[in-house]
């Protein structure tokens, strides 16, 4: 038997992932590229036990509720049938950072717990797998497991083995800083997965959004290559915006931003038509993530934390790959 520690980053997305093709096989409906955040992490261990009646989940310190368990239990039961370990496991997770928020929890943990319990259960799989089985989890997750700049392929197999995230650059690459300015910490009413199929479903923005996506990948891939800070906030805050427009106009209409979430994204416009490098970013929560050069940093993260309404700011610069930090043999 085997225990094994894994620790896997969260990221955020500079052209987002909303809508999905095949939900059984978690396939997004557009392709996306995000940063990996190096502050914002999940540690996860796992050992499979045959003592064991059911999987369990201890997640910060507590039990996990019913719902998260039985998610956990459906993504080891992938992994037990890729394996001859038809065991049972006992997870303990961690999060270094408030989950549910809009600051992507299950893209770290279900990236981590692919690393730790794949690992775990005996398979020892490449990077590309890691990152389907992952999807699997969650599609946001897929990234997680490269770290520096990363794209995440709307493949075109039924099967999905060609849906998969891939490193553009490590994080060496262009020292970005992320500003993570917190307006809210109360637990977010409709959570992505749900979301997204409700816009699918009812928005009529939809199709616009899918079809409008490849342009946007394009132009994206293409400003960081160059390191064109200009056209990568251009693109980001577009794609950003787009999103949200989505999620605005499905019924019923889905508003994850407060209006110091509002206050905010002005703020960061003002700052750059100042002269200041920095765009926001916003996921399906009211965080505001402003993007800047490293050497910007002090002076957005000191103009954030003046902002009424601004809780607090967590700064972070790019992370590295998911990595196992602990394999023992245990029994
Ligand atoms: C993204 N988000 O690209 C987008 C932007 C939120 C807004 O990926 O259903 O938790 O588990 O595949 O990955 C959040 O969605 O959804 C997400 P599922 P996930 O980061």
């Amino acid at each position: 038997m085997k225990k094994v520690k894994a620790k896997a980053c969260s990221n955020i997305a500079l052209v987002k992932y909303w809508g999905k093709r095949n939900i059984p096989l978690n396939l997004p409906a557009v392709a996306s590229i995000s940063v990996t955040l190096d502050t914002l992490f999940t540690e996860t261990e796992v050992r499979f036990d045959p003592e064991l009646k059911n999987d369990i989940l201890v997640l910060n310190g507590s039990l996990a509720s019913e719902k998260d368990t039985q998610r956990m239990a459906k993504f080891l039961d992938l992994i037990r049938e890729k394996s001859k370990n038809k065991n049972c496991a006992y997870v303990e997770s961690t999060n270094n950072f408030p989950t549910s928020a809009g600051l992507a929890s299950s893209a770290s943990s279900f990236a981590c717990l692919a690393l730790a319990a794949g690992r775990a259960a005996g398979l020892d799989l490449p990077k590309s797998k890691l990152s389907e089985l992952a999807r699997l989890g969650s599609g946001s997750a897929a990234r997680s497991i490269f770290g520096g700049f990363v794209e995440m392929a709307i493949g075109k197999k039924d099967d999905g083995s060609d849906c998969i995230a891939h490193q553009l650059f490590p994080k060496e690459h262009w020292d970005l800083t992320v500003l993570i300015a917190i307006t809210s910490e109360k637990k977010k009413k409709t959570g992505s997965t749900d979301g997204m199929e409700s816009s699918r479903l009812t928005s009529p923005f939809y199709k616009p959004w899918i079809t409008s996506s490849p342009k946007d990948m394009d132009e994206m891939r293409e400003a960081i290559i160059q390191k064109d800070f200009e056209k990568v906030a251009e693109v980001a805050e577009f794609s950003c915006l787009k999103m949200h427009a989505l999620a605005l106009a499905t019924n019923p209409g889905l508003i994850y931003w407060n209006g110091t979430t509002v206050d905010a994204m002005h703020h960061v416009r003002e700052m750059r038509e100042n002269g200041t490098p920095v765009f926001f970013t916003i996921d399906a929560g009211p965080q505001v993530k402003a993007i800047c050069p490293a050497e910007y940093s002090g002076q957005v993260q000191k103009q954030l934390e003046q902002l009424p309404g601004v809780i607090r700011v967590i700064k972070t610069g790019l992370g590295g790959d998911a990595i196992v930090v602990e394999e023992k043999r245990v029994g």
